[in-house]
């Protein structure tokens, strides 16, 4: 089975917390998603906070670099999901990347950048069926 690491917003925002829930529930039915905490709602991002920050950066960077594939929803802007489809860019992984449109306006650096696979949806029908088709 693939290794997918998905990205969404913690500490940028947790309004689509439930929508990444349900991204990495439909990943799950094919493949494996490291990062199955990002729809964690029952977890504080911010409680605890000094003493995780560490670990939680040396363990991404290790699941990043072990991952096959990266999937990241950036409708809500997020500082470390911006870290991480840079440091994906570097270690050659393929990234898509995908936003709502009427929602946001993705920023330059991400959208116009040639190594990502960024895909505009409206609705959560457009979003499942692009990612069956990655994963198929
Ligand atoms: O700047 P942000 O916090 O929005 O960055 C979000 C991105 O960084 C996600 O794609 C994660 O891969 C990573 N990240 C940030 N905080 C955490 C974290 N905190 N745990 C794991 N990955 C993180 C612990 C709280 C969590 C269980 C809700």
């Amino acid at each position: 089975m693939r290794k997918i690491y998905f990205c969404g917003a913690i500490r940028g925002g947790r309004q689509d917390a439930d929508l990444y829930q349900e991204i990495i529930t439909h990943i799950q039915k094919t493949d494996i998603v490291l990062t199955e905490h990002i729809g964690d709602l029952s977890k504080d991002p911010f409680k605890d906070a000094v003493d995780r920050d560490s670990a939680v950066y040396t363990q991404d960077t290790a699941w990043l670099k072990e991952s096959d594939l990266v999937i990241a929803e950036c409708t809500t802007p997020s500082l470390g999901v911006g870290y991480e489809l840079g440091l994906a860019e570097s270690l050659n992984k393929e990234v898509h990347v995908f936003y709502r449109i009427n929602e946001t306006y993705l920023s330059s650096m991400i959208k116009g950048n040639p190594h990502y696979h960024i895909h505009a949806y409206t609705n959560k029908k457009e979003l499942f069926d692009e990612i069956d088709k990655i994963l198929s």
